[in-house]
């Protein structure tokens, strides 16, 4: 991935997928740009960023356009054009996280798709026009978007709506050759991961239960996120990718 620049949104800390699939395109010579959610965290991302000769180009909330506006015009005072960006970003209201589906509120259903799924179209409007010589644009889902899993409730929803999303904005953007993908990840234990109900028994079940017999790793969603924003994947988009140990199989 030398020569190939791209805009990381979703880091938190050293446990983020987020942080998994930057390490796995710095490993391979990506040059990377980070966003950071408020003051606190940025604490933590800015040590992340240098550990891979990273740059910061500020504080990003998916519900501020300004704030987007402004990641956006920082990173192409930086790099000019670039070649990729990761969406690892997502939220809900713990409480909701919990229970059943059916009592979702309007407030935080309607935050959650703002969140979770329209922020990453908000992404690709302003990626488009720094992708002048084409790009890949990647972003996380869940298998709960295919099937009810517990607890996960709005989220599921929001992520359906998300893979959807995929699909027509790779049919928008494929003509510029900006390619469009998700990739769909196991359980991991995250910071985000630990709001969900019963999550430390789901991690179980899915160790009992895929096929590998085990879980997923950030490294491992790494080195496909990898993939996805290189031209090893030159031919594909519009793909909603499992890296799973296999669960999607059976579940
Ligand atoms: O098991 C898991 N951890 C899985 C996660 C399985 C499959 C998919 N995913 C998805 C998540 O739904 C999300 O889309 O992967 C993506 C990354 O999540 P993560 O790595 O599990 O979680 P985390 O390290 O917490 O990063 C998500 C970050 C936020 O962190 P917190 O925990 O503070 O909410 O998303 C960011 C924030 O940094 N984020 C926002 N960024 C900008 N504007 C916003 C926002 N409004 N809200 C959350």
């Amino acid at each position: 991935m030398k020569g190939k620049r791209g805009l990381i949104l979703g880091v938190a800390n050293n446990r983020s997928i987020a942080w998994g699939i930057a390490k796995a395109c710095h490993a391979q010579g990506a040059e990377l740009a980070f966003t950071y959610q408020g003051d606190a965290l940025e604490r933590r991302v800015r040590p992340l960023a240098a550990e891979v000769g990273g740059h910061v180009v500020g504080h990003c909330d998916v519900t501020d356009p300004a704030t987007m506006d402004a990641v956006f015009a920082e990173t192409e005072k930086l790099f000019g054009k670039i070649d990729f960006v990761l969406h690892a970003i997502a939220f809900s209201d713990k409480d909701e996280l919990t229970g059943r589906y059916v009592d979702t509120t309007e407030g935080n259903f309607t935050k959650s798709l703002l969140i979770s799924c329209y922020s990453f179209t908000a992404i690709a409007q302003r990626a488009e026009k720094l992708m002048v010589d084409g790009g890949s644009l990647l972003t996380l889902t869940y298998y709960g978007a295919e099937k009810w899993m517990p607890h996960y409730n709005v989220m599921g929803v929001a992520k359906a709506a998300l893979e959807a999303s995929v699909r027509y904005l790779a049919a928008d953007l494929g003509p510029k050759n900006i390619r469009v993908n998700a990739i769909s990840a196991g359980p991991i234990k995250t910071l985000a991961a630990s709001g969900i109900g019963d999550f430390r028994y789901i991690l179980k079940w899915n160790e009992y239960n895929s096929p590998l017999r085990r879980t997923v790793t950030i490294d491992e969603v790494g080195d496909a996120g990898m993939y996805f924003m290189s031209d090893l994947s030159r031919g594909v988009t519009g793909e909603i990718h499992h890296v799973d140990a296999g669960y999607h199989v059976v579940g």
